[in-house]
Protein backbone atom coordinates (compact mmCIF):
# COMPACT_ATOMS: atom_id res chain seq x y z
CA UNK A 1 0.00 0.00 0.00
CA UNK A 2 2.90 2.56 0.66
CA UNK A 3 4.44 1.39 -2.59
CA UNK A 4 1.13 2.28 -4.10
CA UNK A 5 1.16 5.80 -2.51
CA UNK A 6 4.46 6.61 -3.77
CA UNK A 7 3.91 5.54 -6.76
CA UNK A 8 0.78 7.85 -7.16
CA UNK A 9 2.41 10.55 -5.46
CA UNK A 10 5.35 10.71 -8.26
CA UNK A 11 2.08 9.97 -11.23
CA UNK A 12 0.87 13.75 -9.61
CA UNK A 13 4.09 15.08 -9.96
CA UNK A 14 5.02 13.81 -13.54
CA UNK A 15 1.09 14.91 -14.43
CA UNK A 16 1.92 18.60 -12.97
CA UNK A 17 4.91 18.73 -14.63
CA UNK A 18 3.59 17.66 -17.78
CA UNK A 19 0.66 20.27 -17.90
CA UNK A 20 3.33 23.02 -16.75
CA UNK A 21 5.21 22.20 -19.79
CA UNK A 22 2.19 22.61 -21.86
CA UNK A 23 1.16 25.55 -20.88
CA UNK A 24 4.57 27.11 -20.82
CA UNK A 25 5.20 26.15 -24.42
CA UNK A 26 2.29 27.46 -26.00
CA UNK A 27 2.19 30.98 -24.41
CA UNK A 28 4.65 33.31 -26.12
CA UNK A 29 7.38 33.90 -24.58
CA UNK A 30 9.62 36.92 -23.71
CA UNK A 31 12.95 36.85 -24.29
CA UNK A 32 15.38 39.63 -22.81
CA UNK A 33 18.92 40.59 -24.56
CA UNK A 34 21.27 42.43 -22.66
CA UNK A 35 23.42 45.92 -23.92
CA UNK A 36 26.65 45.55 -22.61
CA UNK A 37 27.93 42.58 -20.75
CA UNK A 38 31.01 41.69 -18.65
CA UNK A 39 32.85 44.69 -19.54
CA UNK A 40 31.95 44.24 -23.31
CA UNK A 41 30.01 46.51 -25.83
CA UNK A 42 27.68 43.84 -26.88
CA UNK A 43 24.37 42.21 -27.61
CA UNK A 44 24.04 39.71 -24.89
CA UNK A 45 23.01 36.95 -26.30
CA UNK A 46 23.93 38.75 -29.71
CA UNK A 47 21.70 36.12 -32.10
CA UNK A 48 18.57 34.48 -30.89
CA UNK A 49 15.47 32.10 -32.98
CA UNK A 50 12.18 33.02 -32.33
CA UNK A 51 8.31 32.90 -33.28
CA UNK A 52 6.28 35.61 -34.96
CA UNK A 53 4.65 37.56 -32.30
CA UNK A 54 7.45 37.17 -29.69
CA UNK A 55 8.47 39.91 -27.82
CA UNK A 56 12.05 40.72 -27.35
CA UNK A 57 13.10 43.13 -24.13
CA UNK A 58 16.22 45.12 -24.35
CA UNK A 59 17.68 45.87 -21.35
CA UNK A 60 20.71 48.46 -20.22
CA UNK A 61 23.22 46.33 -18.65
CA UNK A 62 26.97 47.59 -19.00
CA UNK A 63 28.33 50.70 -20.36
CA UNK A 64 25.34 52.76 -21.54
CA UNK A 65 24.41 54.57 -23.70
CA UNK A 66 22.98 52.32 -26.29
CA UNK A 67 20.12 51.82 -28.42
CA UNK A 68 19.12 49.24 -31.40
CA UNK A 69 18.36 49.88 -34.43
CA UNK A 70 17.66 47.22 -36.73
CA UNK A 71 18.59 47.03 -40.77
CA UNK A 72 15.84 48.17 -43.21
CA UNK A 73 12.74 48.33 -40.54
CA UNK A 74 12.66 51.35 -38.33
CA UNK A 75 9.09 49.82 -36.78
CA UNK A 76 11.29 47.36 -34.93
CA UNK A 77 14.53 50.57 -34.23
CA UNK A 78 14.60 52.20 -31.08
CA UNK A 79 16.63 55.30 -32.23
CA UNK A 80 16.34 56.54 -28.26
CA UNK A 81 19.66 56.01 -26.65
CA UNK A 82 19.06 54.66 -23.09
CA UNK A 83 21.59 56.16 -20.61
CA UNK A 84 19.58 54.41 -17.35
CA UNK A 85 21.07 51.17 -15.51
CA UNK A 86 18.37 48.93 -16.10
CA UNK A 87 16.65 50.73 -18.41
CA UNK A 88 14.90 48.48 -20.95
CA UNK A 89 12.05 48.96 -23.89
CA UNK A 90 10.19 45.89 -25.44
CA UNK A 91 10.50 44.88 -29.66
CA UNK A 92 7.86 42.94 -30.72
CA UNK A 93 8.63 40.58 -33.83
CA UNK A 94 5.15 40.37 -35.99
CA UNK A 95 6.66 39.47 -38.88
CA UNK A 96 9.14 36.18 -40.31
CA UNK A 97 12.44 37.15 -41.38
CA UNK A 98 16.04 37.85 -40.30
CA UNK A 99 16.59 40.99 -38.72
CA UNK A 100 20.20 42.37 -38.59
CA UNK A 101 20.11 45.40 -36.07
CA UNK A 102 23.27 47.27 -33.96
CA UNK A 103 23.56 49.65 -31.18
CA UNK A 104 24.29 53.04 -33.04
CA UNK A 105 27.29 54.25 -30.52
CA UNK A 106 28.77 51.09 -30.28
CA UNK A 107 28.48 49.07 -34.14
CA UNK A 108 32.12 50.12 -34.71
CA UNK A 109 32.94 48.04 -31.88
CA UNK A 110 31.41 45.15 -32.55
CA UNK A 111 27.68 45.84 -30.55
CA UNK A 112 25.52 44.47 -33.56
CA UNK A 113 23.75 41.02 -33.10
CA UNK A 114 20.25 39.13 -35.17
CA UNK A 115 17.74 37.60 -34.55
CA UNK A 116 15.56 35.05 -36.58
CA UNK A 117 11.75 34.99 -36.43
CA UNK A 118 10.25 32.03 -38.25
CU1 LIG B 1 25.83 50.34 -27.34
Amino acid sequence: MKEFLNWSKRCVVVCVLLVFCFFWGSTAYAVEILMGNEGMLVFEPCELTIAVGDTVTFRNNELPPHNMMVADHPEYSHSDLAFAPGESFDVTFDKAGDYRFQCDPHAGAGMIGVIHVE
